[in-house]
Parts: structure tokens; C-alpha cells; sequence
């Protein structure tokens, strides 16, 4: 399984812990083989090294731009050790194979980096070579190790030293630390075009040129959050929906970036029913959710939970609209900024693009296909940027059936009950934390959201909901840690709780939900949404 060392190629810009390494090579009694300026700071050094071009009967040309693209070195980097064919062949050819790759690149991101720099600096400075090598030795780490920093010669000897060569698995890494580089390298190079060349598709400005190479842009947006941030929409190709990636626009006004981000969060709400829901999200929380037996009447019910709020709203739908919900969509008064809907009936589509009020101006989204907890889960990560850095996590998943958590309290649920608090908790992880949800049967009814304070949340759902606390049940995203939270939602004539427990005075929290009857269940998960 280990692979010795014969043969290796040396092709490094920065030379920092190369004679080291190169010692400790010829002592192992490989031969190396160098490119012109590292041959020179070897043969410095004292120690013996053939030239490439001496190997391979081609002198450097081109100023430099062709040093190693040559089959001899190619060749015996790429051939296949057990393959009969390969080996007749390097035969053939006098190629020799060469077993460890050691290459750093021309520093292009520090030369883009230097204030002074000229364009033609920039492109002399674009390796070819070097990732070519790179890659040739990472694609055949079967049999080749491959270094591309300097950080990774200690191991690497060590390993010569004390093993004889290297492992599959230390190849294996190796392979990988080395297609990363060059991924990073290529897109610096991507980055640094874009901002000098521009988007190459008629934009006077480009906004951002180039993000990461696993998104790709879709629209320029006319701003961000705000009129003086630019910004654009990014997909990553390959999606798979329900998404905006896969979503079809298909009326209205361009879409903005906060339609943008609310569409996003009205769908990562609804996908969590299997009856028919409609929500509606202004500033990114839900004003208005409700499940109904028809998608008119779930509608029906979220618009009503908070009218005031849900004027200007963006309306996300799980099943295709049809002339009764466009009815109501459309009732006097009324005025939706965006929807998204797995589809449009023709009569409700008529409806909608021609209310005279809203001048065209809504945005209809189809998502082309069905939406619930049968479609796909997100892929992928949950990425956030900070400043120098970016958070990445696993996507918040919903449990399958939160209301069958722990009972805790001395009374147990109703039956219906249960299904308010089911309801009540999946529309809580849409809610930025602190988040409290108040819901009356199937109907969101208060909503506490992004507070400092967790009973700040309570008060505020319990104020919006008014007389229809009386009968409600409450989800929290996370533990009420203190009973204050509970005793103000029994005051308001709160039934039942759903939270995840785990607070060090849940047992204060239990005793308040038992002096005053209430009901509550644990989930043991929390849903913060920050
Ligand atoms: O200009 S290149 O793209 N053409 C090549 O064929 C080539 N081969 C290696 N640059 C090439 N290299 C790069 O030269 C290596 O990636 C390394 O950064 C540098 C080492 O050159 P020297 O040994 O002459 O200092």
C-alpha cells in the first residue's frame, strides 16, 4: 500500500522550505528533477538535480510560458502503475514515471494585490504550468504525491523517513488540499478579470463580477436592502426544488431583494404542510399563517390574523391557485407585493394580472411543482457572511411530528389543542428569535418576533392577538427561562405551550403552566432564527 518515492519534480515560486525537503529527498535517494529557477536554488545549495529541459530535450520558451507542458513530464506523472499499456508506453516514449510533485504557483494573488500593478503584470503572472502538474499528479494519486505548500513537506518527509513512502489516504488528502488550491487560485483569477474587464454582458458596472465558484449569477437586482447597496441574485446550478433557484417569474415588476429573501422564508413555511397553508411575510416574519380544508380558506384566515400588516405582503401558497383563492387575493382593500405558488389555474392567473388597484404590479412566482414534507430537503449548507469570514451550518430540518413530544404538565392536550400546537411550532422556526407564535384552531393570530427579550415576545403576540388570546395556544422558538413568559400568556388566556424545554427552571415554568391549567409539550428542539 505505500507507495515509495523514485522520481520528483520540483516547480516552486516561493522556495521556503525547499532545500529541507529536497535534502531529505536526496537522502532517500530520489532523483529530482527541476524547473529552471528552483534547479538553480538547488544546485545552490549543493545538491544534485537534472533540469527539466535537459529531460526533455525542450528548452523553456516563450519567456517562460512553456517550461514543464511537456508529455515526458506529463506523461510520467499521468500513467497508470498497473496498466500494461501505460508502462509500454512510457517505455516507448523514454519517459520516466515520476512519483512525488512538488509545485507552488506563480503568486498571482499577491502581484493583483500590489496597488502598483500593471494588467500585463496580472496575466504573465497566471500559471499554466504549475496547475497543470498539480492537477495531472492530483488525478493520479494512486500512485503520485502531490504538494502545494510549503506546510505539507514536514509531513510528507516524515512519512519518506519513517515509512518509506506514502499512504493511499495521505495521497488521497493530498489530491484533495490541491484541487482546492487550484479551485481558489482559478477564481482569483476570475475575480481580479471581473473587476478590470467588467461582466461581459452589457452592465455598465459589475456587481459582483464573481461570487464563489459554485454560484452562478442569475439577475442583477436595482439594489439591495437598501437604494445605495448594490446587489444581484446568485443560484447554484443543479438545484433541486422547491426554491427560488427553480421558481418561474412569470408576471410583474422585477422582483427586489427583499422579495427575494421573504419568498425564501413564505417558503421554508408552507413546505411544512401537507394540507393546504398560505402565509404571508412582511419584513421577512410571518404576519399571517393559517392550514384550512381549501387553499381560499387557509388564505382567508392568514390575511385576516394581522390585516394591518399583511397590506404590501408577500404570500407564499402549497398548492396551485384557483379562482376562489385569486378571489380573495384580490378582495377589496387588499394588496399583495409577490406570490409563490406551485402554479396558477387560467382563470385565477386573469384575476390576479388585472386587478385595476395593483396596476400590474404583482409578482407571481410558479414553482413548477409540488411543495410540502415530501419534496426534496434543501441541499447543502446554510451559509451566512460576517465581516472576513462566513458562518456555515446545517439547515434548520423540522421533526416530523412535534406535537407527539414530551407532555409535562399535569393536564394533557386536546386533540385539538395538538393540532394548533403542531401548527403553532412549525410556523415559530420561520419567526427571527425571540420568537413567540400565538394560534387560535388553525390560524395564526400574534406574532413576538426579533425581540431582546423572550417575555417582550410574549407581550407583543399576545397584544396583537387581542380578545383571540382568549383560547390560544403559544409556540416558543427556545426555553422560557424564567415562568414570567407563561404566567403573561395564561393572564391573556393562553391554553397550552409548545417549547423545547431544557431551561434550568423549567421546573418554575412546569409549576406556572399547572397553577393555571395549561398544557405543555416539550420538543427537545430548538429553532432559533437569528
Ligand atoms: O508560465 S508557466 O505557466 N509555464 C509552465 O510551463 C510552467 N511550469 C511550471 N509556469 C510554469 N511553472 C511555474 O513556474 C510553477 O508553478 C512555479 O510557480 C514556477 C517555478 O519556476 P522556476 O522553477 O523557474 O522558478
Amino acid at each position: 500500500e505505500i507507495v515509495p518515492v523514485r522520481r520528483a519534480l520540483l516547480s516552486v515560486s516561493d522556495k521556503t522550505g525547499l532545500i529541507e525537503l529536497a535534502r531529505v529527498l536526496a537522502g532517500q535517494g530520489v532523483h529530482l528533477l527541476a524547473s529552471g529557477g528552483t534547479r538553480t536554488a538547488l544546485t545552490e545549495a549543493g545538491l544534485e538535480v537534472t533540469e527539466v529541459s535537459a529531460y526533455t530535450g525542450q528548452p523553456e520558451i516563450l519567456g517562460g510560458r512553456v517550461k514543464t507542458l511537456h508529455p515526458k513530464l506529463h506523461g510520467g506523472i499521468l500513467a497508470r502503475r498497473e496498466l500494461a499499456e501505460d508502462l509500454a508506453a512510457l517505455e516507448a516514449q523514454g519517459i520516466e514515471p515520476i512519483d512525488l510533485v512538488v509545485v507552488n504557483l506563480y503568486p498571482f494573488e499577491a502581484t493583483v494585490a500590489r496597488a502598483e500593478v500593471t494588467f500585463e503584470e496580472a496575466v504573465e503572472n497566471i500559471d499554466i504550468g504549475g496547475p497543470s502538474l498539480i492537477r495531472g499528479a492530483a488525478k493520479n494519486h494512486a500512485h503520485v504525491a502531490v504538494l502545494t505548500d510549503a506546510a505539507q513537506y514536514e509531513r510528507l518527509a516524515k512519512s519518506l523517513q519513517e515509512q518509506g513512502g506514502t499512504t493511499l489516504d495521505e495521497r488521497k488528502a493530498l489530491a484533495l488540499a490541491a484541487f482546492a488550491k487550484c479551485a481558489r487560485y482559478d477564481q482569483a483569477i476570475a475575480d481580479y478579470l471581473g473587476q478590470v474587464v467588467g461582466s461581459g454582458d452589457g452592465e455598465t458596472e459589475a456587481f459582483p463580477p464573481t461570487l464563489h465558484p459554485r454560484f452562478e449569477r442569475r439577475a442583477v437586482l436595482r439594489y439591495g436592502e437598501n437604494p445605495h447597496q448594490r446587489a444581484a441574485f446568485y443560484v447554484e446550478p443543479g438545484t433541486v426544488g422547491p426554491n427560488l433557484a427553480t421558481a418561474q417569474s412569470i408576471h410583474g415588476k422585477e422582483l427586489s431583494y427583499n422579495n427575494l429573501l421573504d419568498l425564501d422564508s413564505a417558503l421554508r413555511l408552507i413546505r411544512h404542510f401537507a394540507e393546504p397553508a398560505a402565509t404571508i411575510l412582511k419584513h421577512n416574519n410571518p404576519c399571517g399563517a393559517a392550514i384550512a380544508d381549501t387553499l381560499a380558506e387557509a388564505f382567508e384566515l392568514a390575511y385576516e390574523g394581522d390585516p394591518v400588516s399583511a397590506f404590501g405582503g408577500i404570500v407564499g401558497l402549497n398548492r396551485r391557485v384557483d379562482r376562489a383563492t385569486a378571489e380573495r387575493l384580490c378582495a377589496p382593500g387588499r394588496f399583495i407585493e409577490a406570490i409563490v405558488a406551485p402554479g396558477y389555474d387560467p382563470d385565477a392567473l386573469a384575476l390576479l394580472t388585472t386587478k385595476p388597484t395593483w396596476k400590474n404590479s404583482v409578482r407571481l412566482l410558479d414553482l413548477g411543482g409540488p411543495i410540502g414534507p415530501d419534496a426534496p430537503a434543501p441541499a447543502g449548507f446554510d451559509l451566512r457572511r460576517v465581516e472576513g469570514g462566513m458562518l456555515v451550518q446545517d439547515w434548520d430540518t423540522m421533526e416530523a411530528d412535534p406535537a407527539s413530544g414530551t407532555v409535562a404538565t399535569k393536564r394533557v392536550p386536546t386533540a385539538a389543542e395538538r393540532v394548533s400546537l403542531g401548527f403553532a411550532w412549525r410556523v415559530c422556526q420561520s419567526v427571527r428569535s425571540n420568537a413567540i407564535v400565538l394560534v387560535r384552531d388553525r390560524q395564526l393570530v400574534g406574532v413576538g418576533a426579533g425581540q431582546m427579550s423572550r417575555l417582550d415576545s410574549v407581550r407583543i403576540a399576545v397584544s396583537k392577538a387581542g380578545e383571540r388570546a382568549e383560547g390560544a395556544v403559544l409556540a416558543s422558538d427556545a426555553f422560557f427561562p424564567f415562568r414570567d413568559g407563561p404566567d403573561t400568556a395564561a393572564s391573556a388566556g393562553v391554553t397550552a405551550l409548545i417549547q423545547p424545554g431544557g431551561s434550568k427552571r423549567d421546573n418554575e415554568t412546569l409549576a406556572a403552566c399547572d397553577e393555571h391549567g395549561m398544557a405543555m409539550i416539550l420538543t427537545g428542539r430548538r429553532h432559533f432564527r437569528h
